[in-house]
């Protein structure tokens, strides 16, 4: 397979440019390449495959480096070539830590590991699909984060959870996949963005996947483990809390219980017999009907230090979800609140856990909407290493279908200063592990991807965040800016007027589709389970009815204060908590996550809230318009599978988007009995 859309932004299209690409042809003849591991061959294998797309020549290998133009390999038989400046500071970074470097004409790439040379091979081929010089080039990156991880939500037979790209490249009709090469070729983008971790299994492990930490499967597992180690890629598995009792019919789970503990010993044991290099377990446990240690009245820190200790003697990690909620919990009262729920079961629990355990926490205390606090769990436990879960999945942001690039708000995240430790504790900084060096740490995502279409994301559009998360957790200060043209160009080729039109386009994406959806941080008003399209006051789990958003003919928000609310604003440290507490303070984006307020309550722009609701809505909508126009104006530049693949979406993105207005605009009318001060037509 290999198509435009297929090739997603490793294209490695002819060099255009004249100038540029005599300039390479000259430069990149011979190859010697130092170490025969499988991330060495990978690297070799795509450096000789996309010079010959990019440039039409094939490079020679060499045996000897001095006679070679490109040179790659781990630092030990090539620092010859390399100053002692250059070599002190490699031996600064970090394990993943890369140079490339040109010296008298000659490329040289070297790393402190043979991932490290991958990336940097990656590195190369960027400048190039970029069209930039290489005269002079001096490049020491290394990694911020050390957990890039990626987790597939998918089923055994063939599904993907809240995947909009179609079926499992993993898995179909109940079994393993047999031709591997579209595995192979998602280990090659993930490589290419840096990502080092990857689960390949749905964290809600249904009974059949229960059986893949067996030898029913684990000989096949062990050949994606090995697909995914010659491109840098640790492979973890989601596990089944209850496996002893699903796998074995033990009549109990309990992590205290001697006979658990033992069979989760010699489960892992068998598990490093097949895969010496695996990475660990993720688990979501006691969360959405999952089993876990509150069964046995245990706490997560016995449930997650059971597995842990078995995985000590082999390096392995214990990724454990902090994503654990009662569902079934009835807040009409507000005494009770979802968003509490991660930090109030975990905070308590800092320092219980073995140092082998991570803790995921998704980036919000909700669940990924279009916009909602950062989740004050992030950095409040100095004693337990903690990673933070995006979602590049849209599951509330548009499922692939609308428009959502999500960088400037993985961006917003990333900055947002926690104050846990004073002023510049960012939650970039903290999952880094430079606040509390953490041992581990990082961050990890849920995936987009799937296998139905060749395009792999069903809306093209939709790579520019897969290839955004990996960059981004990659260098945290690149900007959304930097990243999204980055991708264009490797995307669509060096064309100014795809670049400026496409960049507007993404960067303004996440705006315009908070516009027309849930208004200023209340989140949700979507279909219950599918989770698009309006459903105003849909609710989840309406065993007891009720609404996320609390709207009456007063007013609407969720009170989340301390003094009449939820009392969640004070999970956030000093000066955040009174940030939010204090309606007259709280940031106009957020006022409805943390306030309720009354529909004349007027913000800081100076508009009323019902006022901003009605401006929002129609404005939403008229930027869905003017998307498709300016997707339309590019209609030349772009091959015609990809351009009617978009222009589809977005049509389907307008009748989204007017549904969305005329819906919300007249319930709020409706509750509120306020006019548009417009009088726009509201249906
Ligand atoms: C994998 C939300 C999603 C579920 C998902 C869950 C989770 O509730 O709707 O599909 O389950 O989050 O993150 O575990």
């Amino acid at each position: 397979m290999s198509s435009k859309k297929y090739n997603m932004w490793l294209q490695y299209q002819p060099i255009l440019n004249t100038t540029c690409k005599k300039h390479y042809q000259k430069m990149l003849t011979t190859l010697y390449v130092n170490g025969n591991a499988p991330t060495i061959q990978s690297a070799e294998q795509e450096l000789t495959d996309a010079i010959f797309t990019m440039l039409g020549q094939r490079i020679t290998s060499k045996s000897d480096m001095d006679h070679a133009t490109i040179v790659i390999g781990n630092i030990e038989e090539i620092s010859s070539l390399l100053s002692n400046d250059h070599i002190a500071r490699l031996a600064e970074m970090n394990e993943e830590g890369y140079l490339v470097i040109e010296n008298q004409g000659k490329i040289i790439i070297s790393g402190n590991s043979d991932a490290a040379v991958l990336y940097g091979v990656h590195h190369l081929l960027r400048n190039m699909q970029l069209e930039q010089d290489l005269i002079s080039l001096a490049v020491f990156e290394q990694p911020k984060n050390q957990f890039r991880m990626l987790n597939q939500w998918d089923n055994l037979n063939g599904s993907v959870e809240r995947g909009y790209s179609g079926k499992s490249i993993f898995y179909q009709n109940g079994k393993i996949v047999k031709d591997k090469t579209r595995i192979k070729d998602y280990a090659r983008y993930l490589s290419s963005v840096g990502i080092n971790a990857i689960s390949i299994n749905n964290v809600n492990v249904w009974e059949e996947e229960s059986y893949f930490i067996t030898k029913k499967y684990l000989p096949e597992i062990r050949e994606i483990a090995d697909i995914f180690r010659a491109y840098g890629i640790t492979l973890y598995l989601s596990i089944n809390f209850a496996s002893p009792m699903t796998i074995d019919g033990m009549s109990t789970a309990d992590p205290l219980n001697q006979s658990v503990q033992n069979w989760w010993k010699d489960k892992i044991a068998e598990i490093y017999h097949y895969i010496p290099d695996f990475g660990g377990f993720i688990v979501k446990a006691d969360s959405e009907n999952r089993p876990g240690p509150f069964t046995y009245n245990r706490d997560h820190a016995d449930g997650a230090n059971m597995l842990a200790k078995a995985f000590e003697p082999y390096g392995g990690k214990v990724i454990w979800r902090c994503f654990v909620y009662n569902h079934l919990q009835d807040w009409r009262d507000r005494t009770t609140d979802r968003a509490r729920a991660a930090y109030d079961h975990f905070k308590p629990l800092d320092g219980k856990f073995h140092e082998n355990v991570i803790l995921q926490i998704k980036n919000g205390p909700m669940d990924f909407q279009v916009r909602e606090g950062v989740s004050p769990l992030i950095g409040a436990m100095p004693n337990t290493n903690q990673m933070i879960e995006f979602q590049v999945a849209q599951e509330y942001t548009g499922q692939q279908i609308d428009l959502c690039y999500l960088l400037p708000q993985w961006k917003q995240i990333l900055q947002f200063d926690t104050y846990i430790k004073g002023a510049g504790t960012t939650i970039a900084e903290i999952v880094a592990g430079t606040i509390h060096t953490y041992k581990y740490s990082g961050i990890a995502a849920v995936s987009n991807i799937g296998g139905d279409d060749e395009n792999w994301t069903g809306n093209t559009l939709a790579q520019a965040n897969l290839y955004g998360y990996g960059r981004l957790i990659w260098n945290p200060d690149l900007s959304a800016e930097e990243i999204a043209q980055e991708w264009i160009v490797q995307t669509f080729g060096n064309k100014k007027e795809v670049s400026n039109t496409l960049g507007e386009m993404l960067l303004n994406s996440w705006e315009i589709y908070e516009n027309y959806t849930a208004p200023l941080g209340v989140g949700w008003m979507v279909t219950p389970g599918v989770h698009y399209g309006p459903n105003i006051d849909g609710y989840e789990y309406s065993k007891w009815g009720g609404t996320y958003h609390f709207a009456d003919r007063d007013g609407v928000g969720v009170d989340r204060t301390k003094e009449t609310g939820t009392g969640f604003t004070t999970q956030y440290a000093e000066p955040n908590q009174n940030l939010y507490n204090d309606v007259s303070k709280c940031p106009d984006e957020l006022l409805l996550f943390f306030h309720h307020v009354p529909y004349k309550y007027t913000l800081k722009n100076s508009k009323t809230i019902i006022q901003h609701i009605y401006d929002t809505h129609f404005k939403g909508f008229e930027q869905v318009e003017d998307l498709i126009k300016k997707w339309d104006s590019l209609a030349d530049l772009i091959d015609e599978e990809r351009f009617k693949n978009v222009q589809n979406r977005l049509k389907q993105q307008k009748n989204n988007a007017r549904e969305w207005r005329d819906q919300i605009n007249t319930y709020f009318y409706r509750k509120s009995g306020v006019a548009d001060k417009q009088n726009r037509a509201i249906y």
